[in-house]
């Protein structure tokens, strides 16, 4: 009994830092969540159709009106991993302390395995049911269940544990990942399964107001049920049942200094990243590139033949980011527009060699056409599906002849400016480059046609890019040009796009 009942130092120590990443975790999905403090069932996430809201703004129920920027709501760096309207920091936080719990995670219950410890947590006879509702009965009644109910958990924690690691956890997993680009291009039927991009989100939620309750609980008890024991036990090991009030006195000294040494930690993070924005996100996001290096780069899309998705997903409404090119923007866009894109052109460029061609819209129809129906999300959260009609991006830079040698990624540019640059500087044409290996995916496209019709004018008229294995921000609306280039550090401030630049998302949109 007193091996099984022993809490080793891999155990607590496994305990503290899962305690660390969780709470990262929590606050830098705040962070995420308060980018767009809304949530929903339905895929076009319709203006009043949320079935939760975090914000007392009313949604215009025109389409092409309210950009998702103007929704991001600021949070004190108190309570949310950064704070202050960093969603690019706050979604880079998340990937790595989810990379760092899941492996602590693994490595626990390979741990829980190898050392038969699972035998505490993991009920294997079904009277761990009634001996549940009688310890639910007991605490329900303000009671405490006797010392000898713990082995060195009770049914009711067994049960509680069990749920939460074996369950609840692989639920967050699968409804994070969920919510990847990447992954719905390559598992369409699973994405649609957990409810399409809005049912993993609003389950992602759920999940997390779920394990917050479990902490809250868990915490409780430890404090509140045969306490001293209970710390005793958790600080220095051992399976004492019977400590002395000194040996408590000193646990519980030692415990509450861990507690505030873990929030100081999680709230200099904050402020280590806002000190300097830009070096934060070296940081965070050189850690995890390799995560999507291992994991999502090589998921590739399906593919229009094998999409799960039909004429029957096709939203009713349509979320926006950025505004049309006004008339300061681009004068050339604007009167383009009141003569149908006559004499307008997008010009093919290689960007290495000096060489460049002009396209009319009539040209790019006259390319290959390729259509297919797919999922759009923005990082900030909302999502909305549409058939997409244009000409896939090997196609069109082939106008140009064969890639160029030093070619390694293609970067397009927008007629209209960015909504915003890093530190209010002045505005510079929305841009945005892709790797090779994304260039050539099936559904990356420039597109001219949605559901259709014409691309209306706040979509991106008159030729837009879809890059689907992406989030929103590498699809450059309203493009000018697109071009080979050798290297995307030497144009903007050098992090690959617009959002990279103003937001501090990362380079690679694939999750
Ligand atoms: N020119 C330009 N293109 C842009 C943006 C922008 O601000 N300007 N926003 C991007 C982002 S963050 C998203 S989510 C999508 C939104 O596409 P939609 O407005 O067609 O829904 O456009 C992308 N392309
Ligand atoms: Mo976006």
């Amino acid at each position: 009994m007193e091996a099984v009942n022993d809490f080793p130092f891999w155990l607590r120590a496994q305990h503290l830092l899962n305690f660390v990443l969780i709470g990262m975790l929590i606050r830098s999905g705040i962070e995420i969540l308060s980018s767009l403090p809304r949530l929903w069932w339905r895929q076009d996430c319709a203006p009043g159709t949320e079935w939760l809201k975090f914000t007392k703004r009313e949604l215009p129920k025109e389409e092409g009106v309210y950009t998702s920027l103007m929704d991001e709501k600021a949070v004190h760096p108190l309570l949310s991993l950064p704070g202050r309207e960093n969603i690019g920091l706050g979604r880079h936080w998340h990937g790595l302390s989810v990379m760092l719990w899941v492996l602590n995670g693994v490595i626990y219950v390979i741990l829980l395995f190898a050392t038969g410890l699972w035998r505490r947590i993991i009920p294997t006879s079904w009277d761990v049911f009634p001996e549940a509702w009688d310890s639910l009965k007991t605490y329900l009644s303000f009671d405490v269940p006797d010392i000898s109910h713990f082995q060195p958990y009770d049914a009711l924690q067994m049960l509680g544990y069990t749920f939460v690691i074996f369950i609840l956890a692989p639920f967050m997993m699968l409804t994070g990942v969920a919510m990847a680009p990447a992954v719905r291009g390559r598992f369409p039927r699973f994405v649609k399964m957990l409810g399409g991009h809005q049912g993993a989100r609003s389950l992602h939620f759920i999940g997390m107001i779920m394990m917050a309750g479990f902490i809250v609980m868990h915490v409780s008890l430890v404090f509140l049920v045969h306490r001293d024991r209970n710390l005793v036990n958790m600080v220095f090991g051992g399976a004492q049942i019977e400590v002395s009030n000194a040996r408590a006195a000193q646990a519980m000294v030692i415990m509450v200094a861990v507690i505030v040494a873990v929030a100081v930690f999680w709230i200099a993070l904050s402020y280590w990243s806002l000190a300097d924005r830009v070096r934060a996100q070296r940081f965070t996001a050189g850690f995890t590139e390799i995560g999507r290096k291992i994991f999502l780069n090589w998921l590739r899309p399906q593919g229009a033949k094998k999409t799960a998705y039909t004429d029957d997903d096709i939203s009713e409404f349509h979320w926006t980011n950025g505004l049309p090119p006004t008339e300061e923007e681009s004068e050339l866009w604007v009167q383009a527009r009141e003569r149908n894109w006559a004499g307008l052109t997008i010009t093919v460029r290689d960007d290495i060699n000096d060489v460049e061609k002009q396209l009319t819209i009539d040209d790019l129809k006259a390319l290959p056409r390729h259509s297919y129906i797919a999922t759009h999300t923005c990082m900030q959260g909302w999502s909305a599906t549409s058939r997409w009609t244009g000409v896939r991006l090997t196609d069109l830079m082939s106008v140009l002849g064969p890639r160029p040698e030093g070619a390694r990624y293609l970067l397009a540019e927008s007629y209209g400016l960015a909504q915003k640059m890093y530190d209010n500087r002045p505005r510079e044409p929305f841009y945005a480059a892709i790797d090779l290996d994304t260039m050539e995916e099936e559904e990356s496209i420039m597109a001219y046609e949605r559901n259709g019709h014409e691309i209306e004018d706040y979509l991106g008229a008159p030729a837009r890019l879809r890059v689907e294995s992406n989030h929103g921000y590498k699809h450059v609306k309203w493009v000018s040009r697109v071009m080979w280039v050798h290297d995307y550090a030497d144009y903007g401030d050098g992090r690959g796009g617009t959002r990279e630049d103003s937001a501090l998302q990362a380079f690679n949109g694939r999750i």
